[in-house]
């Protein structure tokens, strides 16, 4: 709860932000997750806090891979569980996809403290407690995945990610869907989908999208994944920030 009133110009802003704040005061986000909101809000701002066009292309591009991957999985940090942990489980319902819970500050207990929130949500069993197989080439704590999980999944979900694992799952044969809101990033130059969103507005779009999805055929979701062009979404994407900074007087 919060004592922010709902009129307020930049409520919703302010709620994200309180989420984190809470993610951090329960042990599910790591500190550092607050400067990588902080990131994250200074691009949105620049994008205009809404969904652009580029954007909704590649969330519906992102939902139809995920809905055609013969195992498609949803790599859960300690910020998408603090921001968005119904929307993520009832993705994982809707796809398929199961939730493993993956980070770059890992601690155990904070594994299991994202695995409890992600169960109070309604999530059934998540992944990454037990990790069992490792990223080739990537150092980081976050090559620590579950052989039944990320390891051998074809297409990886990451809300927020670091550039060095999204390069690693590259060079492994998968296909990314990475959700960045800085177009710079090397996770959005790389990854096979780039959503130039915020999370927050992100995955409940695609809640909406994968049911519509499923209502059409194999080949269309093929058709709307290989049509997508994810160097002209960036592109788009700069240019809308740089439209808004022209604007901006
Ligand atoms: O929970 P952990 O230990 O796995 O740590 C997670 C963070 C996010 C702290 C860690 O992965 C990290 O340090 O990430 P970076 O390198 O700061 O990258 C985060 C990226 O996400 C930045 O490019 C931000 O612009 C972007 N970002 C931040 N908040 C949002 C966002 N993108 C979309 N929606 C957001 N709400």
């Amino acid at each position: 709860m919060t004592d922010i009133p709902p009129d307020h110009p930049r409520y919703l802003s302010l709620m994200t932000r309180h989420r984190i704040v809470s993610g951090v005061e329960k042990g599910i986000t790591s500190q550092e997750g607050l400067i990588a909101q902080g990131r994250g809000e200074a691009f949105d701002y620049l994008i205009g806090e809404e969904t652009l066009p580029f954007a909704y292309a590649s969330e519906y591009a992102a939902s139809a891979m995920i809905l055609l991957a013969k195992r498609g999985i949803i790599s859960v940090n300690g910020n998408a569980a603090a921001l968005i942990p119904a929307e993520l489980v009832q993705l994982s319902e809707i796809t398929g996809a199961p939730l493993e819970v993956n980070l770059f500050y890992r601690t155990e207990e904070r594994v299991l403290k994202i695995i409890k929130h992600l169960q109070a949500h309604g999530a059934g069993q998540v992944l990454g407690a037990q990790p069992d197989a490792s990223i080739p080439g990537l150092q980081s704590q976050r090559s620590k995945v579950c052989r039944d999980g990320i390891y051998s999944a074809d297409v990886v979900f990451v809300p927020l990610e670091d550039g060095d694992r999204c390069e690693a799952l590259m060079r492994m044969g998968k296909q990314v869907i990475a959700v960045d809101l800085n177009p710079l990033s090397r996770t959005a130059k790389q990854a096979t989908i780039s959503i130039v969103d915020n999370v927050v507005r992100a995955v409940p779009n695609m809640v909406k999208m994968v049911p519509k999805l499923k209502g059409k055929d194999k080949g269309y979701r093929h058709g709307v994944m290989m049509n997508f062009d994810n160097k002209k979404g960036l592109a788009d994407a700069m240019d809308s920030i740089s439209g808004h900074l022209i604007k901006i007087d």
